[in-house]
């Protein structure tokens, strides 16, 4: 607490000092096609510029200005593992009604830091179920669902921040290439499987 408490008051100092009284924590819109603080491989660092949306894309670039606009996507009995912390997947089923492909690339929920990704599981050469990262987010074809489930694509949550338990609706929001914001509650279950291991080298587990 004493470390955060100088820091703050440090970069006080500098701003009255460089730049007068300006507000000290406007955010500014990123350049396009800078990269994002996260790094490669984690979508999350989502910011709001003057009702513009920036997502922290999965390949580490910050997204074009987005306009926030209402996703047509439909959900149907949307979930997340339980899990006291660390990691956590959301599953359920997504519907496209549209005659336009839609590109999801951003996730949000107040009950987990920002970063998330889209993991999808398929057969490696020897025959092993591994989970990869869908880098480029989640599409959800014109006029089709996909479902989310156990052994399948997920929704992984990488660090909780409280809790999740069993019975309560998580909030979610799920954001398209375009800006249009999916927002949905998944209800927290108990759920043996889906544990997953993360590893500098990889992913495993499942
Ligand atoms: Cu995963």
């Amino acid at each position: 607490m004493k470390k955060v408490v100088s820091v703050i008051s440090i970069s006080a100092i500098l701003f009255v000092g460089t730049s007068g009284l300006v507000a000290a924590n406007a955010e500014t819109a990123p350049e396009p096609g800078a990269t994002c603080a996260m790094g490669t491989a984690m979508t999350g660092g989502i910011k709001v510029v003057k009702k513009k949306t920036y997502v922290c894309m999965p390949d580490g670039e910050w997204s074009k200005a987005l306009r926030k606009s209402k996703s047509p996507l439909d959900t149907e009995d949307m979930w997340v593992k339980s899990a006291d912390k660390g990691m956590t997947a959301a599953f359920g089923t997504i519907s496209n009604p549209t005659t336009k492909d839609i590109r999801i690339i951003g996730v949000r929920s107040n009950l987990f830091t920002p970063i998330a990704q889209f993991h999808e599981m398929a057969k490696d050469a020897g025959g092993q179920m591994i989970m990869t990262e869908k880098k480029k987010g989640l599409v959800i074809p014109a006029g089709e669902s996909i479902e989310l489930k156990p052994g399948g694509n997920h929704i992984m949550f990488m660090s909780l921040k409280k809790p999740v338990t069993a019975g309560t609706l998580v909030p979610i929001v799920l954001i398209g290439s375009n800006g249009e914001q999916l927002k949905f509650k998944a209800l927290g279950k108990v759920y043996a499987g889906a544990n997953e291991t993360y590893e500098p080298s990889g992913m495993s587990g499942m």
